[in-house]
């Protein structure tokens, strides 16, 4: 469970229950919160943190009759993590796949709970292993898929360059072999048919490291999410995030990924204490001249595990504000009918105002002409058809996910993102490729690992994207 589908999983690990199934809970809402599926959803037992190897154990012991209240998955090593059982799927119901290659983030953004539950030390799943999941995804005819990494690019310039000027060498050491291993798995997806296309999230700092676009590029990772969060420097500190630029250097950096074929999604976070009314025209102004490719523009909540949200719940210990009966510091208990759409109180502007304003910038940025212009970087005139539908789809998903302002809305564009997703998964399947062969790697023990056979076999008739 996330927070947000915490409600609805509590509803369904109920009905489970009640028809007889030991119900166990995971994911980052119950590592948070592990009473509260007991509470609230009728559980056996939950899992905190990491359940790659938890899981086997949790299983284990059900069938021993002697499952515990809570296993602690802890933080396990990368080389750990496990594939997906990606044969459990119903494959033709799904646009695309996700492989995670690391886990956790140096960064400390106040809004973000990944450096807190999934450490700030990276994680990184051995290239290899990663390589051979997404073989065995491309056989089953996803060519797309998100590298569902918080952080892509763990090991900045800056980084390096401090642990050399403190002589630091075993840090230099240590930052140098991840950035190596990011470096291999970039090369070997380079080498798988060149049909596949991978997205990602990634700091705004790897701008900054042009040999890493172009491995990207190079990788067929064609776009990335990049947490702008902010256009000011005011609104960049209030998160903590003063590491990225603001004005025209923030204009620079985000076309830098273009000039070096990175498809951009610009992430934007409204509501944040420094904005005021004229950060909303700005902010999309900002996100239209920088030609970002896509963008999406979030209220500011106070996700559990986040600094603002040890913040706003230590505001809110004395008089706590109620919806009834449940408190608005454990807002995802509260039915979403009644649910506010904003927690936090702003200095300037009411809840209603930054929804409206945000609405606005949504509509703005994805005006069909403004979307028909953007579409100019497709090379066909059927991609660019398919650009205008993945772009009205990625607006309408948004629309239903908290920011429209009621439910008809919210419904009208449910109905409308599911009809557009209908048409759009046709674009992004590919006939399923079983005769891919896995590479065979040689052991990690033995020096650098390469390459001991011809990674894949070309795909003889699939199309470029
Ligand atoms: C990729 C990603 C996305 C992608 C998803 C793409 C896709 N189709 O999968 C996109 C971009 C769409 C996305 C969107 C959003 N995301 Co997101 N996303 C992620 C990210 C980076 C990786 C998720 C992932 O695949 N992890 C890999 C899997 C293997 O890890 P996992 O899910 O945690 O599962 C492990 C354990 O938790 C445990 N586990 C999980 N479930 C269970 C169940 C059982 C029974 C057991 C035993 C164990 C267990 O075992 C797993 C293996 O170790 C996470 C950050 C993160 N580190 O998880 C944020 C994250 C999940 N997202 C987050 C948020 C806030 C959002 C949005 C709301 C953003 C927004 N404002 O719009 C939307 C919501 C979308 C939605 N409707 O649900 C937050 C959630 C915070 C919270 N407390 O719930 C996270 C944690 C990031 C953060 N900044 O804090 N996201
Ligand atoms: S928002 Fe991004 S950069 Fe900041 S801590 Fe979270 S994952 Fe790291």
């Amino acid at each position: 469970m996330h927070t947000g589908n915490a409600l609805r999983g509590y509803e369904v690990g109920r009905l489970a229950h009640d028809r007889g199934a030991r119900v166990v809970y995971g994911g980052i809402h119950a590592t948070l919160f592990p009473e509260e599926p007991f509470e609230r959803g009728a559980a056996d037992a939950v899992v905190n943190c990491d359940g790659d190897v938890a899981w086997g154990q949790v299983l284990r012991d059900l069938e021993a009759g002697c499952a515990k209240r809570i296993y602690d998955g802890g933080k396990i090593g990368g080389d750990e993590f496990l594939a997906a059982r990606w044969d459990l799927m119903q494959t033709d119901k799904y646009m695309w796949a996700s492989v995670q290659t690391i886990r956790g983030c140096p960064k400390h953004c106040s809004f973000c709970s990944v450096w807190r539950t999934d450490g700030q030390k990276p994680r990184q799943r051995p290239f290899e292993k990663v390589i051979d999941e997404i073989i065995d995804l491309r056989r089953r005819g996803f060519r797309f898929i998100a590298l569902a990494d918080d952080n892509f690019y763990p090991v900045t310039m800056t980084d390096l360059r401090l642990a050399r000027e403190q002589h630091n060498l075993e840090k230099v050491e240590s930052l140098t072999q991840i950035r190596n291993e990011r470096f291999s798995l970039m090369a070997e997806l380079a080498k798988l048919p060149q049909d596949m296309v991978f997205f990602t999230q990634i700091t705004m700092e790897s701008a900054e490291d042009t040999e890493y676009l172009d491995a990207m590029r190079r990788a067929n990772i064609k776009g990335a999410l990049v947490g702008v969060e902010a256009v000011t420097p005011e609104g960049l500190k209030a998160v903590y995030k003063d590491f990225n630029y603001s004005g025209d250097r923030l204009v620079e950096q985000l076309q830098t990924f273009r000039k070096h074929g990175v498809h951009v999604l610009g992430s934007f976070i409204f509501g944040l204490p420094t904005d005021k009314p004229s950060t909303f025209e700005a902010t999309v102004e900002l996100a239209l001249k920088a030609g970002v490719t896509f963008a999406q523009f979030v209220m500011m909540t106070p996700f559990p595990g986040t600094v603002d949200f040890g913040r706003w719940e230590k505001e809110q210990a004395e008089n706590p504000m109620m919806v009834e009966g449940t408190p608005i510091t454990r807002y995802w208990l509260i039915p979403t009918a009644i649910r506010p759409k904003m927690f936090t109180p702003h200095p300037l502007m009411s809840s209603d105002e930054i929804r409206e304003r945000t609405q606005k910038v949504w509509d703005r940025f994805y005006e069909l002409g403004a979307i028909w212009r953007r579409s100019a970087c497709t090379p066909t005139l059927r991609a660019r058809l398919a650009f205008v539908l993945l772009s009205k789809l990625y607006r309408q998903m948004y629309a239903g996910t908290g920011i429209s302002t009621d439910s008809a809305r919210r419904k009208k564009a449910k109905t409308w993102a599911r009809w557009i997703a209908r048409q759009t998964r046709k674009v992004f399947r590919a006939t399923p490729m079983p005769e891919l062969i896995y590479p065979m790697w040689r052991s990690r023990s033995t020096q650098l690992t390469q390459l001991t056979a011809p990674s894949v076999i070309k795909p003889s008739n699939s199309s470029v994207a």
